[in-house]
């Protein structure tokens, strides 16, 4: 815990592109980074959560032409219908929602820049070659895919396996080949810098190769900042972008409290690490600015073995999901399945099969099981354990591990390990209570021993509803409901986990309710349809 201190766990996703309404894949990362902050703050950390929409450039003011509207009503419009409320949809807990047309980014992007220009890392020149609207990206050459048709003078992105343009403008450039030795020696100074090490070997593989100066103003089209010494250009849209995470934090304005945030972990996609890990912490570099604490890139959700992207219309919106399973079953499906920092592929069988078999199955029968035991034994007071036996001595020390093993995954950004750590402890729970079978028990005269077994399931609940807030919020708080844990232990908010492995804390004579089912049964229809 850092309570004392004045330092802040800052956590970003990347601001997203608004050209379409929002994916599964834009919400894997903004439910990973909701995890995480929900995490920190449940560690008794002092958090800071951003997200945000990345309005500018070529991309969004073409989705905003072929739909009729300027880029501004465009924008305003689906961030108010659409990117405002799927954070609702998948229950984030951001701290900030950052738009880069506001003027607390554009004018803080505009100084900037100035200063770069001043102080000589940016020069004019003429950029000559291939742009991915797409990835909002210069390609180089030897990375494109040639025409399928074989037509030499088309190539194609290899992310999006669309068309390139070629492009010939008068630009500004910054002078990113001269941060080359200093990147290099950062990622060797910091392994941790970049994550993981599929991301961190590909970003020293390319920065190795030599890095070309970056054109960063565009002159054909006016949606952009404008370049404050040159109004005929605008920013290039990523080196506006990207400053968002220090523009949200008080950068060139409340020095105290961006001391506090600043740095940032990113979470990214790892399409766009080079993004993140080369050109972001080189103009931090350039303005004196302490680089990122980490960015970690993980991988691509695929429907059907391609990765699932709005523009080849394989996207699906997250309420398609939740509107059958719940927000919680949502984000335990994706954060649980796929290794962070892998690619994971996405299927309805499968998500169906895991609500089945780990949550409603898992889970919500524990919990379903230990209260309507509790109620129908014990009236609903949870009774004082006796003696505890080898069975129980077990799973004590199960929780005191499944806490160390979940907290140090977290640390490591293995989400899926943490609560598949947690899951694991369920099971043995669940494997507990059938071979004790307290429903015999109850047959005998032993109350003692039943009294005892119902404690150790409840007191195993107790710990599950805090280990698994930070990734089933509503689940967790509705379990601290059904134990009657607030009135012993206070607010679920307020258990930390450097504690959450210790025996012993539900009081005896805690009220225990049966509510509705946690996971209730799929209604018999095919799911997504
Ligand atoms: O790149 N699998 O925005 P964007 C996993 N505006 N993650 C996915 C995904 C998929 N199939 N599809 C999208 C941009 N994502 C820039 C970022 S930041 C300063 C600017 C997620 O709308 C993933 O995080 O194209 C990816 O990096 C991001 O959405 C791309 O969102």
């Amino acid at each position: 815990m850092n309570e004392q201190d004045d330092t802040t766990f800052y956590i970003t996703t990347p601001i997203y592109y608004v050209t379409a309404a929002p994916s599964i894949g834009n919400a894997y990362t903004t439910v990973a980074a909701d995890m995480l902050a929900r995490w920190h703050r449940q560690r008794g950390e002092s958090t800071w959560f951003l997200t945000g929409t990345d309005e500018h450039g070529q991309k969004v003011l073409e989705a905003a032409s072929e739909h009729g509207a300027s880029p501004q009503e465009w924008t305003d419009k689906l961030v108010a219908e659409e990117w405002q409320p799927v954070l609702d949809v998948v229950d984030i807990s951001n701290d900030d929602f950052i738009r880069t047309t506001e003027k607390r980014h554009t004018d803080r992007v505009r100084e900037f820049w100035q200063t770069l220009y001043d102080n000589g890392h940016v020069y004019q020149g003429t950029y000559e070659g291939p742009y991915c609207v797409a990835c909002e990206e210069f390609k180089l050459p030897a990375e494109l895919l040639p025409d399928p048709a074989g037509d030499a003078a088309v190539k194609l992105c290899p992310i999006h396996e669309r068309p390139v343009q070629q492009l010939s403008e008068s630009n500004y450039f910054f002078r990113l080949s001269a941060f080359g030795d200093r990147l290099l020696e950062l990622y060797d100074r910091r392994p941790d810098f970049v994550g993981p090490t599929s991301a961190r070997n590909e970003v020293v593989a390319f920065v190795k190769q030599g890095l070309q100066d970056l054109s960063v103003t565009r002159s054909t089209f006016d949606w952009g900042i404008g370049v404050p010494w040159d109004e005929s250009h605008v920013l290039y849209v990523w080196i506006d972008a990207l400053l968002n995470y220090v523009t949200a934090a008080g950068y060139g304005t409340e020095p105290d409290r961006f001391e506090r945030l600043w740095p940032a972990v990113h979470l990214v996609g790892k399409d766009i690490v080079r993004f993140h890990a080369v050109i972001w912490p080189a103009m931090l570099m350039a303005a004196e600015v302490e680089v990122p604490q980490q960015v970690f890139a993980h991988g691509w959700l695929q429907v059907g073995g391609q990765k699932m992207s709005k523009s080849k219309a394989t996207a699906i919106h997250p309420s398609e999901i939740v509107d059958t399973f719940g927000s919680d079953a949502y984000r335990y499906y994706f954060l649980r399945t796929i290794a962070f920092g892998s690619d994971g592929s996405f299927s309805w069988e499968h998500l169906e099969a895991v609500y089945t078999s780990e949550l409603a199955n898992g889970l919500g029968n524990l919990a379903s099981r230990v209260t309507a035991m509790v109620a129908r034994y014990f009236d609903g007071t949870l009774p004082p354990a006796g003696a505890l036996g080898a069975g129980e001595e077990g799973l004590v020390s199960a929780l005191a591990d499944t806490a160390a093993t979940a907290d140090a995954a977290v640390e490591r950004l293995a989400l899926n390990e943490a609560i598949g750590a947690v899951e694991g402890f369920v099971g043995v729970v669940n494997g507990y209570i059938s071979e004790q079978q307290p429903w015999q028990v109850a047959k005998t005269e032993n109350r003692d021993r039943l009294a005892t077994i119902l404690y150790v399931a409840a007191e195993s609940l107790r710990a599950v509803a805090v280990l698994h807030a930070a990734v089933m919020p509503r689940t967790a708080a509705a379990l601290w409901d059904s134990l009657g844990a607030e009135a012993g232990l206070g607010a679920l908010a307020d258990q930390r986990l450097a504690a959450v492995g210790e025996w012993g804390q539900l009081p005896a004579g805690s009220r225990l309710t049966k509510g509705a089912s946690l996971f209730p049964r799929l209604a018999a229809t095919e799911p997504g349809s």
